[in-house]
């Protein structure tokens, strides 16, 4: 996990971003509405459009549907909006072609934000499951403004693995509403499992077209935002000038203004996008379920994909409060192995429908 990890990983008022949204899809069971509409001329079912667990996590309905998956947008292109990359870093983004139709096929509760600190230490307390950052004695990353990266054999831009560092302690200061980090895939697995046992309901993480879907909720631009990268600004705890004091070197890099947060910010402080979900774009990365497949997409069934049936690297997506915004794209693809814990990576759980939610 080398650079790209880090790498990868004047505001629009947040009202403005909110009503522009609902503007755009006021069909979708997000902008004040708490109940999921019914066709016309049925009659209106009990089919909530939030729902909280019993961890406090809010979930939002969305509605089946179809999306266009990826992007087919070339080096050139990617040139004029992100000038500060070279040509290879570009050219590297091919895995997010071809851009295809992906149908989603049945209505799903998505998280609607990361999950924070203080649900995770729940679900430790209640379960008694062992973090694999704890259980194999390896530790975390963290943030040290003493560590220096080039003493890294791997050029890890954070310190670790490191035995001080947790979910409980990334380096840096987070309280309980924060996105937890220093998580891994498995750690995901196992909280959705426990999760499911508990409430009789499924949750599991989303595929890697789900959450393209709920991050795009309708919109075909690079960011659920827009095209402009400074649509982010208002939207997104990102690599921005606050964070950027930070890394100066990165400063070419961040976006052009005040997200207010140098690490990871509360879920929730930004505007949301028009399915109701917050931080799609950044704050932390979201592990997904799938295997990670370069050319998946030029295979994947159109209805309900899940990724290759293989692999040795899990997909994660959406960037970081680290991350530049090419790496923040909808379409944006990275990736890690399932034990992977890192400063910039968290999830977001999904929970499916149960009978009679349908
Ligand atoms: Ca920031
Ligand atoms: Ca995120």
């Amino acid at each position: 996990m080398a650079w790209r990890s880090l790498l990868t990983s004047s505001m629009a008022t947040r009202a403005k971003a909110q009503r522009l949204a609902c503007l755009a899809l006021a069909a979708l069971p997000a902008c004040g509405v708490h109940r999921a509409n019914s066709p016309p001329g049925q009659p209106q079912e009990h089919r909530p459009a939030t729902i909280v667990n019993s961890l406090g996590m809010k979930f939002v309905r969305l509605p089946a549907g179809e999306f266009m998956m990826g992007s087919d947008e070339r080096a050139q292109s990617l040139a004029h909006g992100y000038s500060h990359y070279g040509l290879a870093d570009l050219q590297a983004l091919g895995d997010e072609a071809p851009r295809h139709a992906v149908r989603i096929t049945r209505a799903f509760y998505m998280g609607q934000h990361e999950v924070t600190v203080d649900q995770f230490r729940l679900f430790i307390e209640r379960s008694g499951y062992v973090p694999e950052s704890l259980a194999d004695g390896t530790g975390g990353y963290g943030y040290n403004p003493a560590y220096d990266p080039t003493s890294s054999a791997r050029g890890d831009a954070f310190e670790g693995r490191d035995s001080r560092y947790s979910w409980r302690n990334p380096g840096f200061p987070q309280a309980g509403d924060h996105p937890v980090v220093n998580v891994t895939w498995n750690d995901a697995i196992a909280l959705a499992a426990w999760l499911g046992e508990r409430e009789g309901v499924v949750y599991r993480l989303p595929s890697e077209a789900e959450w393209e879907y709920a991050c795009r909720a309708g919109t075909a631009t690079r960011y659920n935002t827009g095209d402009d990268l400074a649509s982010l600004l208002g939207s997104a705890a990102l690599l921005d000038l606050d964070t950027a004091q930070r890394w100066p070197w990165r400063l070419p890099f961040a976006l052009p203004g005040h997200d207010g947060y140098v690490f990871t910010a509360p879920v929730g402080s930004f505007a949301p996008n028009a399915f109701g979900l917050f931080d799609m774009h950044g704050n932390v990365w979201e592990w997904v379920a799938d295997w990670y497949g370069e050319h998946y997409y030029a295979e994947a069934p159109r209805d309900d994909p899940t990724g290759p049936g293989a692999g040795k690297l899990h997909v994660r997506r959406g960037g970081s409060w680290a991350s530049s915004a090419l790496y923040a794209r909808s379409a944006y693809r990275n990736w890690n192995t399932a034990e992977t814990r890192y400063t910039l990576v968290g999830m977001r759980l999904l929970r499916e429908l149960k009978p009679g939610e349908e």
